[in-house]
């Protein structure tokens, strides 16, 4: 086996996903103690063929002490589509909101750009803290907002997901998640374990969370073209969102 690291395919994607890509590993790096995460079996580096073209997934995971699993996954299918997926799983005993943020584009041209942390608690509203930062956030401003799809009240209401319209709206949506991110890693560094019966309300709010984003098709029809059903399948419930489990 070589000992030299795959160029990753970020290099060769659209500029707005390359800048995410370094803006989540410079927050993850500059605010919490990264330990690896292992991927079930082969699933870190992946290619299949979809329509002809090569489809190429790469993931970057990792762990720390308030977070189960942090997940950064860039894909490639040809020329044709580019997508970066992202989400941070908080350990339960935590409470802490989801991170989670998707980018799919497509010839020069990003069709879905979606950022939001996301509430788990019973009542599904962010703990105050959040709340606060959150609402001190300049308003976003962009012309082509996009409506969320049925499975998608999971979302808090500081959720953005727009088609960006030129560089300076992918400029403002970057900077966004920025902030996000910025509030999110330094508010969970901080953070101290709740009580059992809390952790039991957080893991159900995870469960649900999960169950819900398994249910977008769009991914799903094209992991399935690529893969297989049973793959796509077997990736979303064990890759992209696995339950937690009470340990
Ligand atoms: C949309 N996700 C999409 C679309 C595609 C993918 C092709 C449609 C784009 C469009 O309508 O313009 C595909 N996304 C993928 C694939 C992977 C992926 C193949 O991550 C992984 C290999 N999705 C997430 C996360 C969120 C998310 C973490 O993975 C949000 C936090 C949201 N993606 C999301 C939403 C849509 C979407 C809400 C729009 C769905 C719709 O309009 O029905």
């Amino acid at each position: 086996m070589s000992a030299i690291a795959k160029p990753s395919i970020r290099e060769e994607q659209h500029p707005l996903i390359r800048q995410l890509a370094d803006c989540i590993e410079s927050n993850w790096r500059g605010y919490l103690p990264l330990e690896p995460y292992i991927l079930p079996e082969e699933l870190g580096y992946v290619e299949g063929r979809l329509e002809g073209e090569k489809l190429i997934i790469e993931n970057r995971c990792y762990q720390t002490p308030q977070f189960r699993k942090m997940h950064l996954e860039l894909a490639r299918i040809g020329n044709k589509l580019d997508i970066l997926h992202c989400v941070m799983f908080p350990r339960p005993e935590y409470d802490l909101p989801m991170f989670g943020c998707d980018l799919v584009g497509g010839k020069g041209q990003i069709s879905a750009a979606i950022a939001d942390l996301s509430p788990v608690n019973r009542r599904r509203v962010l703990p105050d803290t959040y709340h606060q930062l959150l609402a001190a956030l300049p308003p976003p401003e962009f012309k082509e907002p996009r409506e969320l799809p049925a499975w998608g009240d999971i979302f808090s209401q500081f959720c953005i997901f727009i088609r960006p319209g030129n560089l300076e709206e992918e400029r403002q949506f970057l900077s966004r998640v920025d902030r996000f991110l910025q509030i999110h890693c330094s508010l969970a560094a901080n953070s101290t374990p709740v009580s059992k019966e809390k952790q039991a309300e957080i893991l159900a709010g995870q469960h649900y969370y999960c169950t819900k984003q398994q249910k977008n098709d769009k991914t799903r029809r094209v992991l399935e073209k690529a893969f297989g059903s049973d793959w796509a399948d077997n990736y979303m419930s064990s890759v992209l969102f696995d339950l937690p489990t009470d340990e």
